[in-house]
């Protein structure tokens, strides 16, 4: 299994720079490709770098010599040409490139939406807490009211016991997702603005109150996870977290199974 992107990519001079500053391990389906983007604007840069202080120390050694009969003028021109223009030019079409690059990459397949087949939960941050929200086996989500909001009483979203879609909802603390399958996150907030983020999944989201956000991904890596808030939300912040345990398809089943005989008791 894969740890880091180098270890898919493979090649030495990712693998040398990834081993002085690791990523953290690649656990989603978009992931690596994110990470190559990452790692090929990383080097561009380093490149860039390395070629400026050629440049500078090539311009202080040997000086730009006027052929003989050219004028003044028209040698002044050139210089201008090749040192401001030409440069300019090529980090346009070089910043162009890699902007849609991470445009397709990022937005395209962020925020194209979710394949219809792919599984709904509902996330729901609040000072200080992050619950996770299936909609059981009818498939829909059950109505919420603010004004029933009682965490005390183990209803920490809200949920109305009239709604017939209500009573089979599994409202957990810990995000269980299987393996393989693609999910669509509901990102909601009850308070503040929450950072929705999970490292080795390469996402990260705001949750905004009145907002219903969606993100989707496919987990691909069994293995335990940690949420974060990525967003100051107040004094609790630094004690905003949760866990991500991406499961086999079996073991969620079962789990579901468990989760739901409790909802319905
Ligand atoms: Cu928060």
């Amino acid at each position: 299994m894969p740890r880091y992107p180098s270890d898919v990519l493979g090649s030495p001079p990712y693998a040398l720079l990834l081993a002085l500053w690791p990523l953290p391990g690649d656990a989603s389906a978009h992931g690596p490709a994110l990470d190559a983007h990452l790692l090929l604007n990383l080097w561009i840069a380093l490149g860039l770098l390395a070629l400026a202080h050629a440049l500078l120390l090539g311009g202080l050694l040997v000086r730009g010599r006027r052929a003989v009969g050219q004028d003044e003028e028209a040698h002044a021109a050139r210089r201008l040409w090749r040192a401001q223009y030409l440069p300019l030019a090529g980090l346009t079409l070089l910043f162009g490139f890699l902007t849609l690059r991470a445009e397709r990459l990022w937005a395209g397949a962020r925020y194209t939406g979710a394949d219809l087949t792919a599984m709904q939960v509902e996330v729901t941050g609040v000072q200080f807490a992050w619950y996770f929200r299936y909609p059981g086996d009818d498939g829909l989500f059950g109505r919420t009211d603010p004004g029933l909001v009682a965490a005390g009483e183990g209803n920490p979203l809200g949920l109305d016991a009239n709604d017939v879609h209500a009573a089979d909802d599994i409202v957990s603390s810990e995000l269980v997702l299987p393996a393989g399958r693609e999910v669509d996150l509901r990102l909601r907030a009850q308070d503040v603005i929450h950072g929705f983020s999970v490292p080795e999944m390469r996402l990260k989201q705001n949750a905004v109150p009145g907002q219903t956000i969606h993100i989707h991904f496919t987990p691909t890596a069994p293995g335990n996870y940690a949420i974060l808030c990525t967003q100051v939300c107040g004094l609790g912040h630094y004690r905003m977290s949760a866990g991500l345990r991406v499961v086999t398809p079996e073991e969620f089943a079962a789990w579901l199974a468990r989760h739901g005989k409790a909802a319905r008791r």
